[in-house]
Formats: structure tokens, sequence, C-alpha cells
């Protein structure tokens, strides 16, 4: 179980193999240290798509049509669902098609989820090295599937070339993401089960708030889709419109902002981890000693802070 897959099976996409640097990755951040850095050499060619929006919104069952509408257009998938309450497996959509993690019939999707809490070093942290290794694993579309419920969570769909918030309609007057703070994140909104009463109103109220502008999004229009994950209805226009988003963001040069954004994500989620470790160390004494002046008066909290971390 614990033995490193091989580069050359993770490249070729063997799902076995996928399935073994993925967990690896999440049990433990600072091993495997060789295998992470070739696999990330072998990055960037995959589409990063983060959909996030209210618990229940209807994410996953829209995740797995946009999966089969992917694969409709011969593109390959991979998926990384963020403490789903809704199983992947067995009643899904996908269903015998694709069972968590490999597929007998469809080797073109590969699905993983990903408990909240357990990931050493943050979920954040344990997300982005799933998605690399899928993105090396060939997959041209990675999609990351998260609830808007939280910073961590939030910095999860951020931390992708498109961003798209699923709202639904009849939750109540009010726009319920914008207590989570995702909607100014989203690159698409997708109002998902349009098939209810008052989406019609719900499109209203996003338009309105997107007249209002949006500075993540400099040069892009943020757009709007109805959907009906259910009906498996508006899958074709979102569809085109992640692959719009992509092209303006390659045209525009906005894409390297994005890597730019999604590297120093990683680098913050990685110092943070690697400081809280070495803190952790029992040979760190200086944080015993710095703890003991500060109660005693010998030094002030910022001047021990910056003691400590200078000692690293
Ligand atoms: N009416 C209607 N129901 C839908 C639609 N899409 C999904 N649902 C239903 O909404 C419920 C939640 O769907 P999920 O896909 O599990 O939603 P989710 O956002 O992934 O849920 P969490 O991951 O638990 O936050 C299920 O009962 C779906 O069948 C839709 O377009 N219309
Ligand atoms: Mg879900």
């Amino acid at each position: 179980l614990s033995r490193p897959p091989s580069l050359d099976d993770i490249l070729n996409g063997v799902p076995a193999a996928v399935g073994r640097a993925i967990s690896l990755a999440e049990r433990d951040v600072w091993g495997n240290r060789e295998l992470l850095a070739a696999i990330h050499q072998h990055t960037g060619r995959a589409h990063v798509i983060g959909v996030t929006g209210i618990p229940g919104g209807g994410k996953s069952t829209l995740v797995q049509r946009l999966a089969l509408e992917f694969r409709r257009r011969d593109l390959t998938v991979g998926i990384v669902a963020i403490d789903p309450s809704s199983p992947y497996s067995g009643g899904s959509i996908l269903g015998d098609r694709i069972r968590m993690g490999e597929s007998a019939s469809d080797p073109g999707v590969f699905i993983r989820s990903m408990a909240t809490h357990g990931a050493s070093g943050g979920l954040a942290r344990a997300a982005m090295d799933a998605v690399s290794v899928l993105d090396a694993a060939g997959k041209d579309i990675v999609i990351i599937e998260t609830v808007g419920v939280g910073q961590d969570e939030v910095d999860v769909a951020a931390g992708s070339h498109t961003t798209v918030v699923v709202s639904v309609p009849g939750t109540g007057d009010d726009i319920q993401a914008i207590k989570a703070g995702i909607l100014e994140i989203a690159d698409i909104h997708v109002v998902n089960k349009s098939d209810l009463p008052g989406s019609r109103h719900l499109m209203a109220q996003l338009r309105d708030m997107l007249r209002m502008g949006s500075s993540r999004n400099s040069g892009w229009e943020v757009r709007l889709v109805a959907c009906s994950a259910k009906d498996d209805e508006g899958i074709g226009a979102l569809c085109d419109l992640l692959r719009e988003h992509r092209e303006w963001l390659e045209a525009s040069g906005a894409l390297q902002a994005r890597e730019k954004d999604m590297a120093a994500g990683r680098l913050n989620a990685l110092v943070h981890a690697l400081v809280s470790r070495r803190i952790a160390a029992p040979d760190v004494d200086i944080v015993e000693r710095m703890v003991t002046d500060v109660a005693e008066r010998r030094t002030d909290p910022r001047t021990a802070a910056e003691t400590v971390v200078g000692a690293l």
C-alpha cells in the first residue's frame, strides 16, 4: 500500500497508480518529494474548473452531467470531490459506468473523494496535489467540487482556472451564496434546478448583481446560465461557456495570472504547514523559551514570534 507508484504509470493514467499517488500526497505532505516534484513537471495542460455553491445545490449531479458532456466531446475528465455527502457511486448518474477511482468501461473519467478533515497540511493543499496528479495523468479537464462554506473551501474553488458558482431558486428572497462570500469568485454563475419555480427571479437578481462588476474578472464578462442537472438541461451551454472562458484566459494572458494565483495559494499553504510542523517539532526549545519570556515580560509577543520564525 505504501510503495509509491511509478511515474510512468501515473503519466499513462493507470487508475490504480493515480489513486495511490493521490493517497500518498493526501496522507503525507512531505513524503515522496521526488515523485511529486516529477509530477509537477508534467502538469499545466489540464483546464482546472472549480465548482462550488450551497450544500445540496446539485453540484455533484451537475459535475457528473458535465463529465458526460466532456466525454461526448472526446475530452478526458478527472474529478476531485471534497467531502461530498452524496456519493459518486451506487445511485449516481455516472453509476456503473464509473465507480470511485476507476472505471471498467470508461477510463476517461477518474473520480476521487476527499474528506474535509484528515488531509494533513490542509484541505487546499491536498486538493491541489490531487489536481496535479490528475493533470499529469493526462486528464484534459479537472473538476474540483467543493461546498462553498468556510474559507478553506473558498480557497479551493478560487484555486482553479475557471470558477463556477451554483445557486438554486426558491430558498429565500436573498441570494444565498452572498452570505458565504463566494459569489464574487465566479467566472460563470449557474442557476441550477431551473425546473423549480423562482429560477427566473434568481437569474434576474444575479444579473443585477453582475452589473456592479467584479474585480477578479477585468476583461471577462461574468456569465450566467440556467441548468437543470437533473433533467440534463443547459449542460451543453455550460460546457460551451467553460471552453470560452478557457480560450479567453489563453488569448488575454490572464491564464498566466491565474497560474500565479494558484501557485501562490499552494506555496502559502505549504509554508504554513511547514512552519507549523517545525514549531511542533520537539527539539525546538526556542518556542518554549519565548513562551516563558513573553509570559514573564522579558520580551513582547511580536519580537518573540520573529525570534521563533528566524530560528526555524
Ligand atoms: N429539481 C432538481 N433537483 C436537482 C437538480 N439537480 C440536482 N437535484 C437534486 O438535488 C439534490 C442534491 O443534489 P447533489 O448533486 O447531491 O447536490 P450537491 O450540491 O452536490 O450536494 P452536497 O455535495 O451535499 O452539497 C439531489 O436530490 C438531486 O437529485 C435539478 O436540476 N433540479
Ligand atoms: Mg456533492
